[in-house]
């Protein structure tokens, strides 16, 4: 039978309960499978796809037909590498990579009868929690950082009908209670991705990559709470014991750097992070300076061979609008940092030219309209005919 599983102390306990944290030392619980519990018995499309390596009665999920989501060859962007390829998670049912973990966290809580489900999230949680929420027929309540969130999240949080709880601080903060408040009571669900069943169905993400191109150089991926790199890891992990890859991809993986605890652990080869107590990012939605996942993040690069990398600002909007401008793929800020990081890794050399890489963007631009307000703008207002001629032949 799968099983609970600390990776940092071991312990280990059946799924019948409904566990997060390891009872011995506090970190997020994975979930481990015995040799013959992981089949390769793979049918249909999208995450579900991949049921005989989930937890959960496919035959009971919650879901909106997530993942299968597109991946780019690169035409114009990743000229410095062999191949670039851009997987394109922000074409999930929401709008994020957090619904292929969403559709299995919530087809769990059904299986568990919770009649309600929580998380703090910077948005994108929050706007897949809602969506699933209200198509399993249950309560969403989701916590979230007054004034932080952008717009296209909090507009489908409210959309789908879900409780809104803002609290006066940032997403640290809001998971400190929603933590606290899944100790002390059994009354709802928490679907962050301290949810062991959120990192299963985010896992399938790598599953797509490899049946796709086969065996990349690198991934590269946005870092925030550290729960997709997390996944991502794990999922290469199965194919490699599941022999469908030889050799494992290198991780890199991206924070914004003004909130970048586990880079600045990677590189002082520290065996702990040391929080980010204000962390400030225009990529709200990785805005995080203590990752709850941050020590299974760190394992991960690690033992990938790649590396941890922090990328200003400056660079994640200058990524976002070479993204949408020169491969017509619109990204979220949080998702550019994954072609920031990139660019900046085949600057200096950390990937090569020779090097077949995957970039995995995480959320649609439509999340965030207000951040194109950063790129350089050609609008111009016409009055007359001649006048829009004039205007188009200027330029
Ligand atoms: C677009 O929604 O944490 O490292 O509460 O929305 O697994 O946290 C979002 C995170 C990357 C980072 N890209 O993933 C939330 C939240 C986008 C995101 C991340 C997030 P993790």
């Amino acid at each position: 039978m799968p099983r609970y599983f600390c990776e940092n102390c071991g312990f280990t306990d059946l799924l019948d309960k409904n566990l997060y944290f390891c009872p011995n030392c506090g970190d997020p619980l994975t979930i481990i499978y015995n040799d013959g519990e992981l089949e390769a018995n793979f049918s249909g499309l999208g995450v579900w796809r991949y049921s005989s390596v989930l937890p959960v009665d496919p035959d009971k999920k919650v879901s909106l037909n997530e993942g299968n989501t597109p991946l780019y060859k690169s035409l114009r962007i990743g000229n410095e590498v062999k191949e670039l390829y851009i997987k394109n998670e922000g074409m999930n049912p929401t709008g994020s990579f957090k619904d292929r973990g969403m559709t299995v966290a919530i087809t769990r809580a059904v299986e568990r009868k919770f009649k309600s489900v929580i998380c703090a999230s910077t948005g994108n949680t929050a706007a897949s929690l809602a969506i699933y929420a209200s198509r399993a027929g249950i309560k969403g309540y989701v916590v979230v950082p007054d004034g932080a969130v952008a717009l296209g999240k909090m507009a489908q949080a409210r959309a789908a009908g879900a409780h809104i709880i803002k609290v006066r601080g940032n997403f640290d903060l809001a998971l400190e209670m929603v933590k606290n408040f899944a100790r002390g009571s059994n009354d709802a669900y928490l679907v962050n991705s301290v949810n062991p069943f959120r990192i299963e169905g985010q896992k399938t993400v790598a599953y797509e990559i490899i049946e796709e191109i086969g065996e990349p150089d690198w991934i590269t991926i946005p870092v925030g709470n550290a729960g997709n790199i997390t996944a991502l890891w794990k999922g290469l992990n199965e194919l490699k014991r599941l022999g469908k890859i030889k050799n494992l991809p290198k991780l890199l993986g991206v924070q914004a750097a003004g909130a970048s605890p586990i880079v600045k652990a990677f590189n002082s080869n520290s065996e702990t992070i040391e929080p980010v107590t204000s962390p400030s990012t225009i990529a709200t939605a990785i805005k995080i300076g203590n990752p709850a996942s941050w020590r299974r993040a760190l394992k991960s690069v690690r033992e990938s061979g790649g590396a941890m990398i922090g990328v200003s600002d400056d660079l994640i909007v200058k990524a976002q609008y070479l993204l949408s401008s020169k491969e017509g793929i619109f990204v979220e800020p949080a998702s550019a940092a994954s072609i920031a990081g990139f660019l900046n890794a085949a600057r200096s050399n950390l990937i090569r030219k020779d090097d077949v890489v995957v970039s995995i963007v995480t959320g649609n631009g439509l999340k965030d309209p207000d951040s194109v307000n950063r790129f350089e703008s050609f609008e111009t207002t016409v009055e007359s005919e001649e006048s829009l001629l004039y205007s188009v032949i200027a330029q």
